[in-house]
């Protein structure tokens, strides 16, 4: 098996994608050193043939056979694979004594290694053949420093089990929401105008990113299953197996969005009642079909009842049974069935102030925490509306103690900047995973989604057809921590920024390596609190054009079907949620939350709006008023959006030309963009209220 590396080509013919936080560079450490690998099997042979690689391109020496006890380097050894690879685990484990005991006892686990050095020689030990890959990338991104000084051993195993991506690509391009979407990043790689795209380089490269980030599951369509989509279940299951058979190697598992409404439009039958004889039969049969195509297939994920997705309800029947339906079908084969909490009134009354989108996940299952079977994992967007770039954590996610739940993030930046804007999120889904929804010192998001018990992480993908994967070159790094974050969400954002920069913007690809690391610092590590600043204040979220997401219309959602957002008027903004006046959704979390959003005094600045209506002059906790705040944000995130693009400007000739024009290009978007934000917002405001900028900057 020979593996792409993706680089940029102007040879017809040849790869024209950029490697991302891969290129062949990335392995020169480890391809110059003597490499020993044991063990077996599909994932083995992956390991075998990047080192294999890796030291052709840079002089090193590969061992996958007897002698066990060769002068290696590296060895990276599989503990389960048989008395021979066992005898050679052992040699390797001999050889890392002292360092390995203790720490090497007891199981690994499914994707775990153990990592020392000792006497010279650099261990990896894996109980099973992901874990050596792990292993592996985890050599890759030590870089030289895996083979300094000792080190003692070290266990690495995977705080959440679960850690996948959903694409939201669609195989027809849809009238509206086209290839993919939400999708900011060209074609995508799996589907093209009705058909699979078979590119199986492009996605092997895929999933060997994804791989080297972590994530161990994919979902290959997009969840709102369109007519042709639907038919990836049955007549068209070669297309899902075939992308099966690429990301394999790689330890990725494919799971597929599917229609609720299947048994009617691809089995005939008059109904999907999941409590029918005929509609229970069908899904058995349909999902046998599937084990038999993709025997490793990881399951279903399931939009019903959502913005017009067909769903139990139609049939008077809840969640748990139209979730527990595919569950049965599933269980016999280890399948799982995400079924997503998504699920709100889309056909709202603005005129009633009582309906608030963000109850509605809670109100619809917290009652039927219990009733779900083990193989359901619930699946929540981790904040209570639609992942915005500021929001409360969502209460479902510390209210169903009895069901595996996931959390969702949204790695395409629908909300965000789509693409266009840097905007980078590791800092804010660490801040998500971190929070204790029982209050500080208990358990935190993470916890409550970790190891088996837990439904792990998911995000939407940003992955697409363009040359350097995700559009703006610049949004790579959510990816990757996504992926980093998923593995262990203590991990420090500035430190997973680093990797990337380290594994991406490589010495070879740029004169000055380290005025290119602190300036993508520099430009990335507050970029979200910048979009923050010149978008949305307070939590208030949605002052997006409505449709398509991008850019500013204050008023875009206000009077529409889809929800209120923030109430503004001449005398104050933000939505009222409390138990006392409101909406009553404070009282969805368990305390203190429960009792610090409801107050006033209490309630952090950033999400004020999201919890209470107030005055324009109500003053912040950081002394300023809530109009000022606002003046005050949108002055300075425009500004700092102007120090990014300068402090790219500095970086001309310092890395590849085809990246640099990219950035650059997508700067001067964020900068027009965040322009239009701070007038649009600032000139709203103060027309509403009247109240002048304390320190006489221009509105318009
Ligand atoms: C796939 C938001 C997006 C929709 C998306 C939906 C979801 O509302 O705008 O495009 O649909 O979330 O998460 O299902």
């Amino acid at each position: 098996m020979s593996v792409p590396t993706g680089q940029a080509s102007a040879d017809p013919g040849e790869l024209t994608w950029h490697a991302a936080w891969l290129p062949p560079e990335a392995f020169r450490a480890l391809g110059s050193r003597d490499v020993l690998v044991h063990g077996g099997g599909p994932l083995v042979d992956t390991v075998l043939d990047e080192v294999t690689r890796a030291c052709a391109r840079y002089g090193g020496r590969v061992w996958h056979s007897p002698p066990w006890d060769v002068d290696a380097d590296l060895v990276l050894a599989s503990r389960d694979d048989g008395p021979v690879a066992n005898a050679a685990a052992e040699a390797a484990r001999l050889r890392a004594t002292p360092a390995v005991d203790g720490v090497g006892n007891g199981s690994l686990g499914d994707e775990g290694f153990l990592l020392a050095r000792v006497n010279g020689v650099t261990v990896v030990l894996a109980d099973a053949p992901a874990g050596l890959l792990y292993g592996l990338f985890h050599v890759v991104r030590l870089g030289a420093a895996a083979f300094d000084d000792d080190r003692p051993a070290r266990r690495h195993q995977p705080a959440l089990a679960r850690r996948m991506l959903d694409h939201w690509d669609n195989v027809a391009v849809h009238p509206v929401s086209g290839q993919i979407e939400r999708g900011y990043a060209g074609g995508s790689i799996f589907w093209r105008d009705g058909a699979a795209r078979r590119d199986p380089a492009r996605l092997r490269d895929y999933g060997r990113l994804l791989a080297a980030c972590g994530v161990n599951a994919i979902s290959v369509n997009n969840v709102n299953v369109h007519d042709t989509e639907a038919r990836l279940l049955t007549d068209r299951l070669d297309d899902v197996a075939e992308i099966a058979d690429v990301l394999r190697p790689y330890g990725v598992r494919v799971h597929l969005a599917v229609t609720f409404a299947a048994p009617v439009v691809l089995g005939g039958l008059p109904t999907a009642d999941p409590l029918d004889d005929r509609v229970r039969a069908w899904w058995v049969a349909a999902t046998q079909r599937v084990y038999q195509r993709i025997p490793d297939f990881g399951g279903y994920l399931v939009k019903a009842d959502s913005e017009g997705r067909p769903g139990p309800f139609t049939y008077g029947r809840d969640h748990a049974e139209g979730a527990n339906l595919l569950a049965d079908a599933l269980a016999p084969h280890g399948g799982v069935v995400r079924w997503r909490a998504f699920v709100y009134n889309h056909h709202q009354d603005w005129r009633d102030r009582s309906t608030d989108r963000a109850r509605a996940a809670h109100d619809h299952f917290t009652p039927l925490d219990g009733r779900f079977r083990d193989n359901v994992i619930l699946q929540v967007k981790f904040g209570p509306v639609d992942f915005q770039v500021r929001e409360p954590v969502s209460p479902v996610i510390a209210a169903m103690p009895a069901t595996r739940v996931a959390v969702e993030l949204q790695v395409t930046q629908e909300y965000t900047g789509q693409q266009r804007h840097v905007c980078h999120l590791g800092p804010w889904w660490a801040e998500v995973l971190r929070f204790p929804p029982w209050g500080e010192g208990g358990a935190t998001v993470a916890d409550v989604v970790a190891g088996d018990a837990g439904g792990g992480l998911v995000a939407v993908a940003n992955v697409g057809d363009d040359p350097f994967w995700t559009g703006h070159p610049l949004a790579q790094a959510n990816l990757y921590a996504f992926g980093r974050l998923a593995w262990d969400p203590r991990l420090d954002p500035g430190a997973i920024l680093d990797e990337w920069i380290e594994l991406t913007w490589l010495p070879t690809t740029t004169g000055d390596p380290e005025l290119v690391r602190r300036t993508l610092h520099e430009i990335m590590d507050d970029s979200w609190r910048t979009y923050e600043r010149y978008t949305a204040p307070l939590g208030v979220g949605f002052m997006v054009r409505p449709g398509h997401h991008y850019g500013p219309d204050v008023d875009g959602y206000e009077y529409t079907a889809w929800g209120t957002y923030h109430f503004a008027d001449r005398d104050g903004v933000g939505v009222d949620r409390t138990r006392a006046t409101g909406t009553g959704f404070t009282g969805q979390y368990p305390k203190p939350w429960s009792d610090v959003y409801e107050s006033l005094e209490r309630c952090p600045d950033e999400l004020l709006l999201f919890f209470h209506h107030v005055p324009y002059r109500h003053v912040l906790h950081s002394g300023r008023t809530v109009i000022q705040h606002i003046y005050d944000t949108h002055f300075a995130g425009v500004e700092e959006v102007a120090a990014m693009r300068r402090r790219w400007q500095a970086l001309a000739g310092a890395v590849a030309p085809a990246a640099y024009e990219r950035v650059a290009e997508r700067l001067d978007e964020q900068f027009r963009s965040a322009v239009e934000w701070r007038d649009q917002v600032n000139t709203y405001f103060f027309r509403k209220s009247g109240v002048p900028d304390a320190h006489g900057r221009r509105i318009h």
